[in-house]
């Protein structure tokens, strides 16, 4: 969603244009890559280093043009960003409106932002929008306590004017981290809003993300349900108590996730999950009894997400990956991405790799998942919808399909199988240019490295190796609303 977000920074004298990796593959238009005066990018943090393969483009296709990049790894990386990136940003979305008053004068930036979703082409019958920044959790592996930023939530006329800019949808999906957060009466008041917007004709249903302590009163379930709530996200992590304590994700330890599923689901509430596999700490063995109860229980939905612990870029448990110097030797920033090996397992490498493999596919468990999936529709066919369910099949299906489509397509393009060990991963196409870019650029195309062929911290990294300021003097969680637009102009 930051493109969409993004490209309201801009005023309407200019020309705007939005293009997504994730939706439509990698941007190696030429034409296209030298048509802007300022490319603007954002990403996740392991997608660092594609963003300095567009900015090589970029500059290639266009010697004048302006690079502005932000969002997590720049936040992480603030130094080694400057290096490559004409603006590093490190703030908000706002932020994007200094930098393009300071590039090309106050004119060209947004008197008020709000977001384009008229140019985010890949947006289907579901919209988003966001009704709170960061979160009020801590856990030790979120990027988030990494960033160490409070939470905010909108002031209502923002968010009643987002929903307005991305105009009617079958369904809308909250993308805040947390849509519950620490302030009931503010979760109250959006909800009524909500149901107000959903009453208006805006959408039919929605979803949002909440953290497990939304769970605690089952008032929640029934007020989001009576406004219109078809969908519930929550990070469940592990069934493992003992792994949850060591996480520090305190707020899932209330209540058994089997029993606080099933009570989603009979409140007609679809439930969605990830969870996390971490090979570090637990036994092969350990972890596939955990599997062998989920796909053995008809009760709870199975996982939409299975991943590998991934120590993102300064966070807590990044810093206790260093400290217990439990790196592999020659991670890649790049392979951060959950499905490879960058943590030292418990077990043999080559057998962890090997369950990785695995089970990313759901090898061993398609049959249970399939038998899983029609109990699961038997039990709830009278409590959720067709749609519901349908998702809810859904989740095997992809989990099934993940790593069949890669394995395909690797095959068909040559590309060598995957190892899921950073050490021995195969670099993707992505690091050979599309197209001739100077010698200059040469490092734009070579992988990030988190640590050198010892394990140690790569030096390029040197600026991870501590806590942020931010972190320091934001760890407190405190509810602080985001500035309306007016404030936000005043402020800049
Ligand atoms: C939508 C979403 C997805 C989508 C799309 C991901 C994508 N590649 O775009 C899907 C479902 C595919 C997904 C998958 C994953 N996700 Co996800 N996802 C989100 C979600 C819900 C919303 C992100 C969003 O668009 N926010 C709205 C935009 C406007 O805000 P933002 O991106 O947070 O940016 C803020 C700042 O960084 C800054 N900013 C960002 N860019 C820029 C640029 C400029 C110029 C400026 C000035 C500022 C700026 O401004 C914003 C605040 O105002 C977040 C949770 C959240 N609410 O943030 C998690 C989140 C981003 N995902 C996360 C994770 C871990 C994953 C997975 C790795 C999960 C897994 N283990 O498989 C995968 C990775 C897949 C991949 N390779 O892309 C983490 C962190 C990831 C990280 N730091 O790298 C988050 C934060 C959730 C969490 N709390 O753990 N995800
Ligand atoms: S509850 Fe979720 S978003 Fe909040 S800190 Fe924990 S993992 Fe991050």
């Amino acid at each position: 969603m930051g493109p969409v977000y993004l490209a309201g920074a801009f005023s309407p004298l200019c020309d705007v244009r939005l293009y997504n990796e994730v939706a439509s593959g990698p941007l190696e238009d030429p034409h296209l890559l030298g048509w802007p005066d300022m490319l603007v990018l954002t990403g996740l943090t392991n997608s660092f280093d594609r963003m300095l393969h567009l900015t090589a483009y970029g500059r290639t296709s266009n010697p004048r043009i302006t690079v502005v990049a932000g969002g997590p790894a720049i936040r992480a990386l603030p130094m080694l960003s400057r290096h490559f990136f004409d603006y590093a940003c490190t703030g908000d979305i706002e932020e994007l409106r200094d930098v393009i008053a300071d590039a090309f004068g106050p004119s060209f930036a947004a008197e008020e932002m709000r977001p384009r979703f008229d140019l985010a082409y890949w947006i289907g019958s579901m919209g988003h929008v966001e009704s709170s920044r960061a979160c009020n959790f801590r856990c030790s592996f979120c990027s988030l306590t990494g960033e160490g930023r409070a939470y905010r939530s909108y002031p209502l006329e923002d968010l009643r004017q987002q929903v307005i800019a991305m105009g009617r949808k079958k369904r809308l999906f909250f993308v805040d981290n947390n849509f519950y957060g620490a302030d009931r009466q503010s979760f109250i008041a959006r909800v009524e809003l909500v149901k107000q917007l959903r009453q208006d004709g805006y959408f039919t249903e929605w979803g949002a993300l909440v953290t497990n302590d939304f769970f605690y009163m089952d008032q929640n379930l029934a007020r989001v349900r009576d406004a219109g709530c078809t969908l519930l996200f929550s990070g469940v992590e592990s069934f493992d108590t003992a792994w949850l304590q060591g996480a520090n994700k305190l707020q899932n330890l209330r209540y058994s996730p089997v029993a606080l599923i099933t009570k989603c689901l009979e409140a007609s509430i679809m439930f969605a999950y990830g969870l996390i596999l971490d090979v570090m700490t637990r036994h092969i063995g350990d972890l596939r009894q955990e599997l062998d109860f989920v796909v053995g229980t008809p009760e709870i939905t199975l996982p939409g997400f299975l991943t590998l612990p991934i120590p993102l870029l300064a966070t807590p448990f990044f810093r206790e990956c260093l400290d217990k110097r439990a790196f592999l030797p020659k991670t890649k920033l790049r392979d951060m991405d959950g499905s490879t090996l960058v943590l030292q397992p418990l077990e043999p490498v080559d057998e962890v790799a090997t369950f990785v493999r695995d089970i990313l596919a759901l090898r061993g468990y398609r049959w249970r998942a399939l038998r899983h999936a029609t109990r699961f529709a038997q039990r709830y066919r009278s409590t959720l919808s067709l749609a519901q369910l349908t998702l809810a099949m859904g989740s095997a299906g992809l989990l099934c399909a993940d790593g069949l489509v890669t394995r395909r397509r690797c095959a068909a393009s040559g590309i060598p199988s995957r190892t899921h060990v950073t050490t021995t991963e195969v670099l993707d196409p992505m690091y050979t240019p599309a197209f001739r870019v100077g010698s200059h650029h040469e490092r734009y195309f070579l992988p990030t490295m988190v640590t050198d062929a010892a394990g140690d911290l790569a030096p390029e990294l040197a600026e991870v190796a501590s806590p942020p300021a931010s972190s320091r003097s934001l760890a407190a969680a405190s509810v602080d609303p985001l500035p309306t637009p007016m404030q936000a102009r005043r402020t800049s």
